[in-house]
């Protein structure tokens, strides 16, 4: 079987990796935002993709569930001994080899696809990981503070911020020039399934389905997804925050119907949330919180299994 997965960061990277344990024989092929990436220090950095690329990979910091195992901070240091900002975003000396050759490559012509799939050589996913774009395109997000009403880009709302400053609104800069990365029509038109995981449904998901031809190319698709909220709960993460600012309330109801039955065919959701209903859609309940290895490859058994109940 062909499963074509979306991703954004921690949420993603994790069902995945249970994903993969529990169907080893299927062909994943994972479309992954790229709408958090950000140019620092002269060097091109897409945490989501990233995230993926070492949770799969073997080498992510498990506790944190971003950035690189056994990481050490010698460089972050000496550039913050010279003044250089910004020093609110923490790269890790291990962390910065990745967006050293990401960087190179991209001076080089090489396209954010085809450096992907280079640095994937050494990490071996067991996953084929696609950016959704090659195209340059990043959220920001508007604000208003002290210095009045601006937009910042997404990793400084989220990292300087923490969230803590209302999103009034959030804008994917560069998404209407932007075409789905090389792959990702083909991969989808060949899918026997598309699964949304736990991803954040707003700066994630969302920002996903707004690359133009995704969403469209979707729609014909069996597609099931797995609440990212629980009980009206985020687990982690800010995706309350998110989705407060686009109007949405924070429920397993609410994003499964942001999402719309149009594009969704099968809803998972955690016990607490068995009521969540929606016409056309076929929703299952069962625990939903990844402890662990283990618990993340049942939710993915049971997407499995209700993907084949829909078929
Ligand atoms: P990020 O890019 O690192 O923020 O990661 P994702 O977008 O992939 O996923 C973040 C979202 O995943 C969070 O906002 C939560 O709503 C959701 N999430 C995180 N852990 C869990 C979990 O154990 N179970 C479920 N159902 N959702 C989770
Ligand atoms: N998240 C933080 O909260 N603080 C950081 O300093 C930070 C650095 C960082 C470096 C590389 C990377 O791939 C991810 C990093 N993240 C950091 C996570 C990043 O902000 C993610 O985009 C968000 O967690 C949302 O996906
Ligand atoms: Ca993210
Ligand atoms: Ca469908």
């Amino acid at each position: 079987m062909h499963i074509v997965s979306l991703a954004g960061g921690i949420g993603g990277a994790r069902f995945l990796r249970g994903l993969r344990a529990t169907a080893p024989d299927d062909q994943i092929t994972v479309i992954g935002n790229t709408g958090d990436d950000i140019t620092l220090f002269g060097l091109r950095v897409c945490p989501d993709l990233d995230t993926v690329m070492y949770t799969l990979g073997g080498g992510i910091n498990e506790e944190q569930g971003w950035g690189r195992l056994d990481e050490t901070h010698v460089v972050k240091e000496e550039l913050a001994a010279y003044g250089v900002e910004p020093q609110w975003f923490g790269l890790g000396d291990r962390d910065f080899a990745t967006h050293i050759v990401r960087s190179q490559m991209l001076e080089a012509g090489f396209p954010l696809s085809q450096i992907t799939q280079a640095l994937c050589t050494r990490w071996q996913p067991g996953v084929r990981l696609l950016p959704m774009t090659d195209d340059r395109c990043e959220t920001h997000v508007v604000i208003s503070d002290e210095r009045g009403r601006r937009a910042v880009h997404f990793q400084e709302w989220w990292v300087r911020l923490r969230a803590s400053v209302p999103a009034e609104s959030f804008a994917l800069v560069g998404v209407d020039a932007a075409k789905p990365a090389p792959g990702v029509l083909e991969a989808i038109a060949e899918a026997d399934l598309v699964i949304l995981p736990p991803s954040n449904p707003v700066v994630s998901i969302g920002t996903i389905l707004q690359v133009p031809g995704i969403r469209e190319a979707l729609l014909a698709k069996t597609v099931v997804g797995v609440s990212p909220i629980i009980g009206g709960a985020p687990v982690r993460g800010m995706a309350d925050a998110c989705l407060t600012a686009i109007g949405v309330e924070t429920s397993a109801q609410a994003v499964l119907e942001l999402y719309g039955a149009d594009l969704v065919d099968g809803w998972l959701v955690a016990p607490e949330d068995s009521g969540v209903a929606l016409e056309g859609v076929r929703v299952a309940a069962r625990p939903l919180l990844m402890t662990d290895q283990d618990a993340a490859a049942a939710i993915a058994r049971a997407a499995l299994d209700l993907a084949q109940e829909l078929s």
